[in-house]
């Protein structure tokens, strides 16, 4: 791949959730040759890298997140040659490809992990997990009082080797996802050689699945309702050494690479944020405060303005030789309920969002599609904008909405489960995307009939098919190719500097900024807005213009 140093400071990145991509096969479950086959749909973008959320064997307990061989892709997805022709062909498009590591835990189904439960209680294969006693009579009680992300205890006991009743063990999400105990060097250094395996393969870079978490506090003492101590289980200070050792390795491939690791950082506070892109650490982190504002324009300009502040902190101490990294912005993920339907949300019913995140993330309710379909392109122009990089998530491009209404059959999150069936959880996001508008499976498996998609498409996916889309200029994919090439035409004009304009014309709902020459401005209420003529010329807009009048909701991207 050509060498164009530091790509990932402004890049725009394309999250596959390979499962639901494309299909090349007709098992029903995407594959890496179906998003091969695909790829001039991202290259039409002009997105500059992929990540392909996690392929590797696993027995999909959490949608690959347990993942059982980290130096091997699964079958299912076409195994490791598969990945190797993707990355052959991407490169070609001069795209990148990351891959999603998973190292706060395994499947419990990984070796190690069973080998810890075959060898009993003192065994030194234990010491890779946190196994514990458990506390009260017998040890009956777990532990201590953490619990897990999805919904019930963070601890599942196990039995002896003798049948009796022994030993907890910690997962912070399903019991099938042991955490690993990442204060072990044999831990430490498998994952220094998964990351070199696949570089070594030609991978660009990782997502690295919740980055903050590997690292727990000494004793793993009880989590504090009140909330005045910082959390136990997240965002200890050692976690910050393991990014360095990683940054290290990024850096031994040379400049020519330009690796890059991003982490998912949930965190308190966008400070915390921006220490895990310290100029030695990761080149970026996802800054979720913004994905969980409300269709707000204090709200966006408040969270935006947060994490900026926090970044240039950390930049304050850049050298010559030494910069830190940048924010990774989002609006959209497949843990996330779709942009479309959070900001098309008109009235909540409350129910189903009980989780951790849940009403962060995935709040229900009445949506209004179209009002959310008009709010999400214009926030997509809010966000390309921003100086960093952008992650996009397959099928907002295509304006899809949460599909709300799945068969409860048909859920496959463990969340669902979990939850005794009270959340919903994450599987409208990941419903496989529509290409072709008149075709049984909307072009996601082949034509000769095969297995079901393996989540099913609701029958309103053939209007928002790619195929429909492209031969229709006022569609959403029309307007991601259109803005992700005027970012890239632009790219050069932008300085960092975000610089916040004042309310015009009394509108307290219009929100712009400047950078440079360029002024991107959004309209987050129903009323048109004059676009003022010191703006410069209009370059595109998200929403209906008479002459210099934007309709709102809106957004537009003007140049001098
Ligand atoms: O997610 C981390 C995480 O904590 C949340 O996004 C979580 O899934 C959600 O808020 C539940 O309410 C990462 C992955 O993105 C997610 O898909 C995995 O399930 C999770 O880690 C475990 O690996």
């Amino acid at each position: 791949m050509a060498s164009d140093r530091n790509w990932w400071r402004d890049c725009v990145i394309y999250q596959v959730y390979v499962k639901s991509f494309a299909d090349s096969d007709g098992d029903g479950i995407g594959d890496l040759d179906g998003l091969t086959a695909r790829l001039g749909h991202l290259a039409d973008l002009a997105v500059d890298g992929l990540w392909l959320n996690p392929c590797y064997p696993s027995p999909g307990s959490d949608g690959g997140y347990d993942v059982v061989d980290y130096l091997t892709i699964d079958p299912v997805y076409g195994g490791t040659a598969a990945l190797e022709r993707l990355i052959e062909a991407a490169h070609g498009h001069g795209i990148r490809v990351l891959l999603d590591v998973v190292p706060n835990h395994c499947s419990s189904r990984h070796p190690w992990f069973q080998q810890a439960l075959a060898e009993g209680r003192d065994a030194a294969s234990r010491q890779r997990f946190l196994f514990r006693d458990g506390r009260g009579t017998d040890g009956q009680e777990p532990p201590n009082n953490w619990r897990s992300v999805f919904g019930g205890p963070a601890w599942t006991r196990v039995k002896d080797t003798d049948g009796a009743p022994g030993q907890w063990y910690l997962h912070l999400f399903d019991p099938s996802q042991p955490d690993f105990n990442w204060r072990h060097p044999e831990v430490r250094s498998s994952f220094v050689q998964v990351l070199r395996h696949w570089f070594d393969r030609g991978v660009d870079g990782f997502r690295i699945d919740v980055a903050s978490l590997l690292v727990k506090a000494p004793d793993l003492p009880d989590y504090d309702p009140g909330g005045t101590r910082p959390a136990p289980d997240s965002n200890q200070p050692e976690v910050h050494e393991i990014y360095r050792q990683w940054r290290a390795v990024a850096n031994e491939y040379g400049a020519d690479r330009d690796l890059v690791l991003v982490g998912e950082v949930w965190v308190p506070t966008a400070d915390d944020v921006a220490a895990y892109v310290r100029a030695d650490e990761l080149h970026a982190a996802f800054y979720f405060d913004l994905l969980v504002q409300p269709w707000d324009a204090r709200a966006f300009r408040s969270s935006t303005q947060r994490g900026l502040t926090a970044l240039n902190a950390i930049s304050s101490q850049d050298t010559a030789t030494q910069r830190a990294g940048v924010l990774a912005w989002t609006l959209n993920n497949h843990d996330a309920h779709r942009a479309v339907s959070r900001y098309g949300l008109i009235s909540e019913d409350g129910s189903g969002t009980a989780g951790v995140m849940g009403p962060q993330l995935r709040r229900r309710g009445q949506v209004d599609v179209r009002l959310g379909q008009a709010r999400a392109r214009a926030a997509l122009l809010f966000l390309l904008g921003l100086p960093g990089s952008i992650y996009l998530y397959q099928g907002e491009e295509l304006g899809l909405p949460e599909v709300l209404d799945l068969p409860d059959d048909a859920r496959r999150d463990p969340i669902w489960n979990r939850s005794g069936g009270t959340e919903h959880g994450r599987d409208g996001s990941r419903v496989p995307l529509p290409w072709q508008s008149k075709h049984p499976t909307f072009g996601f498996s082949p034509d000769t009939a095969g297995e079901a998609p393996w989540l099913p498409q609701p029958a309103y996916f053939g209007d928002l098919a790619a195929d429909v889309q492209a031969t229709d200029s006022s569609s959403a994919l029309s307007l991601y190719r259109a803005a992700l090439s005027a970012r890239r035409r632009l790219i050069a004009d932008l300085t960092p500097q975000v610089r916040w304009l004042p309310a015009v014309q009394g509108r307290e709902d219009v929100v712009a900024y400047t950078r440079g020459k360029v002024t991107v401005v959004t309209i987050f209420g129903g009323t048109p807005f004059d676009l003022p003529a010191a703006w410069g010329e209009i370059v595109l807009a998200s929403a209906t213009l008479d002459g210099r009048s934007l309709a709102g909701p809106g957004s537009a991207w003007l140049s001098l």
